[in-house]
């Protein structure tokens, strides 16, 4: 029989390209003659939206209709990246496509490269919920990403003379053609004012709040496509707009002007993410942005279930809510203010639900990073939140004092209510108690947890401690980023480890296999030659694709010690320069990474690196040995070049303090070596990948407390290692500053009177490492062997993984099947 197929689901190329010409015209109102490249990214961007339509809906009807659990992940932060090219590579219509964007003439790499990533995030926590949601999808696992649409996200980064210059982003200034408003299901979320109590009609004591100010929330929906699976999962961002009511009538009578006034301030809510700056303690405007998207998530789910036909009582068998970190852990109070107040539960049946309801996420230990909120601002803000904390606290205290008799410390320890001083609120403490669940993102990180922040909480519930080792998505951070290598890896072991990394297993063998380790070469140098063409035609350098690629690529941060990285390049210099026939293997250091605004010492570390790479890349007597990069505006786009051109991944924080990484995996993922501390999951990595095949260095995170208990003086490192007080000399004397002594002054004090995360202490170890490194760079052949072996071993840093661990341990879900109806 003869098929005729739909211009909006057809995924034949002729059906693709006359639907993109159909967009072009219907929704940009162009026509070829005079589109722009960016209105034919719209017109592909609706074409592929309109083929996962069909799957969203589907979706939504199946769980709406079936009596499913769903997980909902509240995160105050999303990096999804751009959107199309994935969408190409999860419907497994890539090939169509670029036909058909062909047959017009087009170019589908020049399209792709339109689109202006969502910046919704600052860097790891952003980015793991990204991959969390690609694996949900996948998986399929039924489940709702809930978050907040800031028409400003993360700066854009520009270098000028050296130095970070952020500008604002204006993302979504262009339209964006991927998400839907769904304005029919705005929200009220209330804020201020006063709470009075009164007796209802059956006689029974309530409170209500009366807010001073009330603002709405607007959902905009973006599809969430799983690899080869009709599972469309929903992001649902959050907008802040003013109530029509709040013009005229109620609040501002006759004032015009103070009306338009109060719009603006509601608006301001959702309109720019916090960097991780300095302590956020006190911002108020960002508890404001946690609470309203957070009360307006929780109105929605129990809004789905109540339609759903289920009773209010059995929310927590129908829904599991992950708390990303403690930004959103107000909803522990505002599920229960909801429960209690709104759906008139008992406080202790509320309070089963809440707690089978919540698990949650700690990503960080730096103790700056922990959030509490001062009392007065909280109470102000959310006074009725306040009273069920109060609330909360009370019955868990009591209920800590029969098990810890006469012990006053452990009680103020464990209380939701920091004391002394001024009090303030302890958000993690709110959602430890809120929570079934408590995991942190990898194994050495959720020890410290147990036995330092939340030592207290685990010795009395070490059941609710879980670790769950954080994953990245493959599809993503290989088959879009790295076509190369998934198409060598494929072609030997077939495509099943696109969905089951462990099959990547298969690989080892190959790594005896002299004809596979040259074509492996072959790719890894065809990727270091884009990377270089890229650099070439963005900042006029010229790479040498044989010299070993070292990139260190995130967040500048000192516990991260980039500066560390820069300690070697220098000390490198410093001996070619003192023997100009020194056999050095070529290198280039690339970094990339943004510094929040406010952070002066992050700044000046990216001046420190463009600096040294001034004067070593200009310098006629290191013969072009070492050139140092540093790639502006480190974002998901701009990654993407990154990780596969990697030979060496700079992993070398001080341990104990880098959670877990995501970046590592990444970068072991395609085909890159490792040089890393025992940090985070760079330890469980040396484990997969075996300890021959990982360049380790430094101290521990045990030995680190033991230096620091002995009373670490950096200084003493400084006068007992010559090479290591000649690179420090060097940055001091002015040399990569024309002679600007005051320049790296506070950068230089800081090591040598602080030293807060021990670079000095771990130098000699890390320069041993890397001249390691340099020998092995050489024997290319166990080189390729060794990178082999590692892609081999790294099948258990797959999202997928960490996310069946989510489900099997923590949430209690299973997977259902999307059926399209045709
Ligand atoms: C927050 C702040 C706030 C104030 C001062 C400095 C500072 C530094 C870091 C942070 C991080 C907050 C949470 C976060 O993004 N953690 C990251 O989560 C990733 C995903 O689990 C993990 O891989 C990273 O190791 C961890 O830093």
């Amino acid at each position: 029989s003869f098929h005729i197929e739909d211009d909006r689901t057809g995924l034949s190329s002729e059906t693709l390209q006359r639907a993109i010409a159909d967009n072009l015209y219907y929704i940009q109102g162009k026509f070829p003659e005079i589109a722009t490249l960016y209105d034919y990214y719209m017109a592909v961007a609706y074409t592929v939206r309109d083929r996962l339509l069909h799957r969203w809906i589907n979706t939504v009807k199946t769980y709406r209709e079936q009596d499913v659990k769903v997980v909902c992940y509240l995160s105050a932060e999303y990096l999804p990246g751009p959107h199309l090219e994935n969408n190409l590579v999860n419907l497994g219509i890539y090939d169509q496509v670029q036909q058909a964007v062909e047959s017009s003439g087009l170019d589908l790499r020049s399209i792709l490269a339109q689109e202006e990533e969502p910046g919704l995030g600052n860097g790891g926590l952003g980015r793991l919920a990204a991959c969390y949601m690609d694996s949900l999808a996948t998986l399929e696992i039924p489940a709702i990403g809930y978050g907040i649409r800031y028409e400003y996200g993360i700066f854009d980064q520009e270098i000028r003379e050296g130095w970070q210059v952020e500008i604002t982003d204006k993302w979504l200034r262009l339209g964006n053609p991927w998400e839907i408003p769904r304005p029919e299901n705005a929200v009220e979320v209330k804020f201020g004012g006063y709470t009075e109590p009164y007796t209802d009609d059956q006689g029974d004591y309530r409170v209500r709040w009366i807010p001073h100010q009330v603002v709405n929330g607007i959902p905009y929906d973006t599809p969430i496509s799983g690899y080869r699976v009709n599972t469309t999962s929903t992001m649902r961002l959050w907008k802040a707009e003013a109530p029509e009511s709040f013009d005229f009538q109620a609040f501002n009578v006759g004032d015009y002007y103070g009306a338009v006034d109060a719009k603006i301030i509601s608006e301001n809510l959702t309109k720019v993410l916090y960097p991780n700056d300095e302590p956020i303690q006190g911002k108020q405007l960002r508890l404001e942005q946690q609470y309203f998207f957070v009360s307006c998530s929780l109105q929605n789910l129990l809004k789905i279930h109540l339609l759903r036909g289920d009773p209010i009582e059995t929310f927590h068998e129908k829904f599991v809510i992950q708390l990303n970190d403690t930004h959103p852990a107000i909803g522990v109070a505002e599920l229960m203010r909801l429960l209690v107040d709104e759906y008139l539960l008992h406080w202790q049946k509320a309070w089963d639900i809440t707690q089978q309801a919540f698990a949650y996420t700690n990503h960080t230990l730096l103790p700056e990073a922990l959030e509490t909120w001062p009392l007065n601002l909280f109470g102000s803000l959310l006074p009725r939140h306040l009273e069920i904390i109060y609330e909360i606290n009370q019955r868990f205290l009591d209920q800590v004092r029969l098990k810890y008799l006469g012990n006053p410390d452990k009680l103020a320890r464990l209380s939701l209510i920091e004391e002394g001083g001024s009090k303030r609120i302890r958000m993690a403490h709110l959602a430890c108690v809120g929570s079934h669940a408590i995991n942190g993102v990898a194994a050495l990180h959720t020890e410290l947890l147990k036995e330092g922040v939340l030592k207290d909480f685990y010795d009395l519930w070490p059941h609710k401690f879980t670790n769950i080792t954080n994953g990245v998505t493959p599809r993503r951070w290989m088959v879009l980023i790295n076509p190369r290598l998934t198409q060598l890896i494929t072609r030997e072991i077939g495509e099943t480890w696109i969905t089951q990394l462990e099959d990547f297993k298969r690989l080892e063998s190959l790594a005896e296999d002299p004809a596979f380790r040259q074509e492996w070469r072959r790719v890894k140098r065809a990727v270091k030659q884009d990377l270089a063409d890229y650099i070439q035609a963005h900042q006029g350098l010229t790479l040498n694709p044989d010299s070993i690629f070292d990139i260190q690529a995130k967040r500048i941060h000192e516990y991260k010690r980039q500066h560390l990285n820069v300690l070697h390049i220098i000390t490198l210099y410093n001996r070619i320069k003192h023997n100009p026939r020194l056999a050095v293997p070529p290198r280039t250091f690339i970094f990339g990474g943004k510094a929040a605004p406010g952070y002066q010492m992050a700044k000046l570390i990216i001046k420190l690196i463009t600096s040294v790479g001034e004067v070593v890349n200009h310098d006629p007597d290191i013969c072009d040995l070492i050139k140092v990069v540093f790639l502006p505006d480190f974002n998901v786009t701009n990654s993407q070049r990154i990780y596969p051109a990697a030979d060496l991944s700079e992993q070398i924080s001080t341990a104990g303090k880098e959670a877990s990484g995501t970046g590592n995996m990444k970068f072991s993922m395609n085909g890159a070596l490792t040089i890393g501390t025992l940090d985070g999951a760079n330890i469980e990595i040396r484990e997969a990948v075996e300890a021959d095949n990982f360049f380790l260095f430094g101290h521990t995170s045990e030995d680190i407390v033991d230096l620091k208990a002995q009373g670490y003086v950096p200084k003493t490192f400084y006068n007992t290692n010559p090479a290591l007080k000649e690179a420090i000399d060097l940055i001091a004397s002015g040399y990569f500053s024309h002679g600007n002594r005051a320049l790296f002054q506070p950068l230089v004090d800081q090591l040598l009177q602080a030293d807060p995360y021990c670079l000095l202490a771990d130098y000699q170890s890390y320069i041993d490492c890397q001249d390691q490194v340099g020998q092995a760079f050489q024997d290319q052949d166990t080189w390729t062997k060794t990178a082999i072996l590692n892609v081999a071993r790294i099948g258990r840093f797959s999202s997928d993984r960490a996310i069946r661990e989510y489900c099997r341990e923590i949430w209690w879900v299973n997977p259902v099947s999307i059926h399209l109806e045709e």
